[in-house]
């Protein structure tokens, strides 16, 4: 069945879904929606994401929102399919969630509340706060020091293979890397770094960045 994604293609929400339904091969179709003018906060939508938030998934009458949960289900629905992004060993499993925790907890928020400061705001012609965006950097810096030390000792950050827990993390670091200006950060350390060439390289992102039009 083709799965339906709500939500536009640029978002970076959707996007972890996107990548990880690429990955595995299941087909899809996108449902555009325009976030700017509140689509998402309709009625008819707010029966589909109760919280007026992209992205959701459909199929038949199947729906689900929350975007990690939305991989997780995908990941565990095509296990045999494409890259196994769970882990086989219950322990490969639970590593995956402790790194899906780290980015959803630690890393996300700073990077939104980073972005929101210095993309989103000043794109609706408003002034971000640079004092907020900097506390958020000097933070993210300490998390990102964190990754550093893990992918020293293993080549992705639930161990040798790409999973989940990497592909989470590939629509927040695109935007601090190619819209906030903070390509800095990941530069700076130097298996953050490699690990971002490596991952940012997957043919599945590259096709969404390709679809995105980037
Ligand atoms: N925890 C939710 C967050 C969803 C979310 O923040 N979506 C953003 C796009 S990336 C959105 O819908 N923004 C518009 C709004 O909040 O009105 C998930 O991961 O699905």
């Amino acid at each position: 069945m083709v799965v339906k994604v709500y939500g536009p293609v640029r978002a970076a929400c959707p996007q972890r879904v996107l990548a990880c339904l690429l990955e595995k091969d299941v087909e899809f179709e996108i449902v555009q929606l325009d976030l700017d003018s509140g689509e998402q906060k309709q009625p008819h939508f707010l029966l589909k994401q109760p919280f007026g938030q992209v992205p959701v998934v459909e199929e038949g009458d199947f729906q689900l929102f929350e975007s990690r949960a939305i991989i997780r289900y995908y990941a565990s629905k095509y296990a045999d399919r494409g890259s196994n992004l769970l882990g086989n060993t219950f322990e490969e499993r639970a590593v995956v969630d402790q790194w899906l925790e780290v980015e959803a907890h630690n890393f996300n928020d700073l990077v939104y509340n980073l972005v929101f400061q210095l993309v989103i705001l000043p794109r609706m012609g408003q002034h971000g706060d640079l004092k907020l965006a900097r506390s958020c950097e000097q933070k993210l810096e300490k998390v990102l020091d964190v990754y550093e030390q893990r992918l020293s000792k293993s080549k992705y950050l639930a161990g040798e293979s790409f999973t989940l827990a990497d592909l989470s993390h590939l629509p927040g670091i695109r935007y601090l890397v190619n819209e906030a200006g903070m390509y800095h950060l990941v530069k700076e350390r130097e298996h953050v770094n490699a690990w971002w060439q490596d991952i940012s390289s997957r043919p599945a992102w590259k096709k969404l960045m390709e679809l995105a039009g980037f």
